[in-house]
């Protein structure tokens, strides 16, 4: 399920808590609506479920299911600009299927290296 696979990556699969937010869906702006979330980069897929404090458990193994996911074929992945969102560290991730995301986290470290992680996956261009 969703918590074992954080501890079944291979090195170039990420797993960790992450700020996120869509902001278009399906080419459409939809409003704002930051929640802190399991993030876990798999494959092609990125996959979130809700993080402590949304009333169920992680650790009690309520959360099996991906709240949603996110394939990254063919997306692109860049730092958002200021007039995207007021917070630090901040990427905008962008779906060939016309969904935006942002993901941020206060420790630019972290972010950093999901950066580098999302831009590896979609640069290898291995589904093709
Ligand atoms: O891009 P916006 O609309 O300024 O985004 C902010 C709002 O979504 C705000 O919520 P409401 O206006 O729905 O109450 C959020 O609380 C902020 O976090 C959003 O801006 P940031 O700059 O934090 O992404």
């Amino acid at each position: 399920d969703f918590f074992y696979a954080c501890f079944s990556l291979q090195p170039s699969e990420k797993c960790g808590v992450l700020n996120v937010t869509k902001i278009t869906e399906h080419g459409k702006k939809v409003r704002k609506n930051w929640t802190s979330s399991w993030t876990v980069l798999q494959g092609f897929t990125l996959l979130f479920a809700k993080g402590q404090g949304g009333g169920t458990s992680w650790f009690g193994g309520s959360q099996s299911k991906p709240e949603f996911t996110v394939d990254l074929r063919g997306g692109s992945v860049e730092w958002a600009s200021k007039d995207k969102s007021s917070k630090k560290h901040v990427i905008e991730l962008k779906t060939r299927q016309g969904t935006e995301l942002l993901i941020q986290s206060e420790n630019d470290g972290v972010i950093t290296d999901w950066y580098r992680a999302l831009q590896d996956t979609i640069s290898t261009h291995a589904w093709e």
